[in-house]
């Protein structure tokens, strides 16, 4: 039975540039944020309300990007997301590749379609 990962928000304690990053995700692979953008800026220190709800069965997984314009894009890290995880309130993951520091925030949630 699917269930819902719910993303609440995406913490920035260092970015991957000096001063801001142009971020985006991946869910599965897909892009996911921003909605209806290809990239989002944020400081270190900066949160970021995301809004997003993704349906997915058994694993997910999200990974974070970093744009860059004159070398290729980073990729800080990728995490994986369990349907064990289901109505344990919320959980939060960290992205560290290239000394970035970023925390993830999410929740299991069943699945409204059945
Ligand atoms: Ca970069
Ligand atoms: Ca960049
Ligand atoms: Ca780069």
């Amino acid at each position: 039975m699917p269930s819902d990962v719910r993303f609440l928000r995406l913490q920035c304690l260092e970015t991957e540039d000096n001063g801001r990053d142009e971020i985006y995700m991946h869910f599965n692979g897909r892009h996911m944020f921003p909605q209806g953008g290809d990239t989002a800026d944020i400081e270190t220190g900066q949160t970021l309300d995301l809004n997003i709800i993704m349906q997915f069965a058994g694993e997910a997984t999200v990974s974070l990007f970093d744009e860059d314009d004159i070398d290729e894009d980073d990729h800080l890290g990728t995490i994986v997301i369990s349907e064990s995880e289901l109505n344990q309130g919320v959980h939060s993951q960290t992205f560290n590749g290239d000394d970035a520091n970023y925390i993830l925030f999410y929740a299991v949630v069943p699945g409204v379609i059945g």
